[in-house]
């Protein structure tokens, strides 16, 4: 055996036992969700197709052609009764692109399906495309809706970062033929562009966030709210701010929708991503809040603080400190599927219930944006426990 059909042998079979790895429940969680002990889509479950050329003659060393950085910020959707992630696949060269894994039980055995998305461009090309948010909306259409990047045009000469994010609009009947439609009009900048899975007033919902520039959401910001009329040109004129920015906590820098709500017999719950600043760079944790469910801009419920943070290895990675969710899905049973990648490197799943995650928002104190109040709630659930502990 040459060292090439040796080095193939090794490769397909590590590649092969990863993808068949089960996945196992942490044991004691906080009684909210459950994490689990592996990654469930890392850069190494990318198929062995899309990474080396086989052909002896022109990669004798059977070297690595096409390096991948990290797989993230994945959409989710439940297709065909398999669990289905369109995960943000991001390469050596930086550029990010869409490539779709699914799995039997949702929370291992992810493959991807053979090819990575074609998603057509614009005729204004987009130089990154990332973070896709699905939502089978009622029209028949599943929409993914994520973010379109561009160089700056009015950036001056030399600097070559500045960057325009806007929200590009695709649809599909199947997930492989994808048709473009042209990009989100607004006045400002956005990224985390959500569609609500509902036509409210006869128009499409979408949940916003408005930014003054690439990074900095600035004095706007705060997840917004806007109606369409036609995703097919998608222009809004009006957008108003429903879950705001508060000083001293953690979405204090910025916020984000993840995911479209899930409908639930409570209102509509929601998982949002929440940043602050500090001396380690900004920290990305995972918050939910729950609205009304006949008028979905109504916010009925917040607990204090984050749902989920970075932990352990989820710590580290290509931007650290970051946990991030654009996908989660609701199976019939009640089961919730979070799916959310750590620092920008990797995807995870956590799994709830929704009986479970109402009790958590609607029962978690809400912020008193003061220590004095905090202790004060601390003290209150004391002096409760205090007959019952006896
Ligand atoms: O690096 C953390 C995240 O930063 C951005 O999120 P936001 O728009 O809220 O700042 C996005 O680039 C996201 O992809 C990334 O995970």
């Amino acid at each position: 055996m040459t060292n090439f059909e040796e080095r193939l042998n090794v490769i397909k079979a590590k590649h092969e036992q990863l993808l068949k790895t089960k996945n196992v429940k942490d044991t004691v969680g906080n009684g909210i969700y459950d994490r689990y002990q592996y990654p469930i889509i890392t850069a190494d479950h990318i198929p062995l197709a899309w990474r080396y050329d086989f052909n002896i003659v022109t990669n004798p060393h059977l070297m690595e052609r096409i390096g991948y950085n990290a797989t993230l910020n994945a959409g989710a959707i439940k297709w065909n009764g398999k669990y289905v992630l369109v995960v943000r696949v991001e390469g050596n060269d930086r550029k990010s692109f869409f490539a779709i894994a699914e799995s039997e039980n949702g929370v291992d055995n992810f493959r991807f399906w053979d090819e990575p998305v074609t998603l057509p461009e614009t005729e204004d090309p987009d130089t990154n495309v990332y973070d896709m948010r699905l939502t089978a909306h009622q029209d028949g259409w599943i929409y993914g809706v994520f973010c379109s990047e561009r160089k700056d045009p009015a950036a001056p000469a030399g600097d070559l970062s500045s960057a325009v994010a806007a929200a590009g609009i695709a649809r599909t009947k199947d997930l492989i033929n994808w048709e473009r439609l042209p990009d989100l009009k607004t006045k400002s900048q956005q990224r985390n562009v959500v569609l609500h899975p509902e036509f409210i007033d006869g128009k499409y919902a979408l949940y916003t966030r408005p930014q003054d520039g690439f990074i900095d959401t600035g004095s706007g910001g705060g997840i917004g709210w806007a109606l369409v009329d036609d995703m097919t040109n998608a222009e809004i004129t009006e957008e108003k701010i429903i879950n705001h920015r508060y000083y001293h906590t953690i979405k204090e820098l910025k916020n984000g929708e993840g995911p479209h709500p899930i409908k639930t017999n409570k209102g509509w719950l929601h998982l949002a991503h929440g940043v602050r600043n500090c001396a380690a760079g900004l920290r990305y944790v995972l918050y939910l809040y729950l609205t009304d469910l006949e008028d979905p801009t109504k916010l009925i419920a917040e607990p204090a603080g984050f749902f989920m943070a970075p932990q352990n290895e989820e710590r580290v990675g290509d931007v650290s400190n970051v946990l991030f969710s654009n996908g989660w899905i609701a199976d019939e049973d009640g089961t919730v599927f979070i799916y959310y990648a750590s620092s920008d490197t990797r995807m995870h799943v956590a799994t709830s219930t929704i009986e479970k995650l109402l009790d958590y928002v609607q029962n978690t104190p809400a912020d008193g944006y003061r220590t004095f109040a905090s202790v004060q709630t601390i003290k209150n659930l004391i002096s409760a426990n205090k007959e019952l502990l006896k």
